[in-house]
């Protein structure tokens, strides 16, 4: 009995000192890191980061309290790209690629992926509108963010050329096209051959600048070998 009774008389001086001690022994708080956006950023914006202007760049979309990336997986398209611009400025994009690194510095691992296999046909108000295979559900890296260049608002000072040129397929990857789009096929595997197996294949996600300056280079380069063999042809049949 007198053992619970000191016990009681202990516990009561502790509460009774421990706002004393509390604000004797309280530390300077650290100042805290200002947050990246505000927590009462609504789902589903979206910002263009670690290019020229707030108008170019990496894709995020904010989600859980943080920002992440969204995957560059068919079906994302030209009208997921649109939705992205109407969305941030209300203008059209210019321009969109899986960027592989090439353009912007490729986003740490600790960044998440938030979206992959958007598929959007162009009308909706916001990319979180469009088809996704779920908030955070995604079998990419972060060498397939997409990356997107809108149109400059109005009013916005020009930034000269902003265009994103990435690296086609470096080694062991090897262009391939169908259907209109681009694919880097690992040439070392087992189906070297474009179109075997996309399970070897990563769409590479080029824009339309991209594509129309490829199909220009091969027609050019035919054009050339065409003007060469024609010049060529008559001197070789003097000589014999
Ligand atoms: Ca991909
Ligand atoms: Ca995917």
């Amino acid at each position: 009995m007198v053992l619970a009774q000191k016990t009681m008389l202990a516990a009561l001086s502790c509460l009774l000192f421990l706002p004393i001690l509390a604000s004797s022994t309280t530390p300077t708080a650290a100042p805290a890191l200002p947050p990246t956006s505000p927590p009462t950023t609504p789902r589903g914006d979206v910002q263009l980061v670690g290019g020229i202007t707030a108008y170019d760049g990496i894709l995020q979309v904010w989600f859980d309290g943080e920002w992440g990336t969204v995957c560059d997986d068919w079906p994302f398209s030209d009208e997921a790209a649109e939705v992205v611009c109407q969305q941030l400025a209300g203008t059209s994009f210019e321009s969109w690629t899986s960027d592989s690194g090439s353009c912007y510095d490729e986003m740490d691992v600790s960044v998440p992926i938030h979206l992959d296999d958007v598929e959007c046909d162009g009308s909706e108000a916001r990319l979180s509108d469009c088809d996704h295979s779920g908030w955070g559900v995604s079998n990419c890296v972060h060498t397939e963010d997409v990356s997107i260049v809108c149109a400059l608002p109005t009013g916005v000072a020009d930034a000269g050329d902003r265009t994103c040129t990435p690296e086609l397929c470096g080694d062991p990857y090897k262009l391939c096209e169908e259907n209109g789009l681009y694919w880097c096929c690992d040439t070392t595997s087992e189906y070297p051959k474009c179109g075997d197996s996309w399970g070897y294949c990563q769409e590479e996600g080029l824009t339309k600048k991209e594509k129309k300056s490829i199909l220009v280079a091969v027609l050019t380069t035919l054009a050339v070998f065409f003007v060469c063999t024609i010049k060529t042809a008559p001197a070789v049949l003097v000589e014999t």
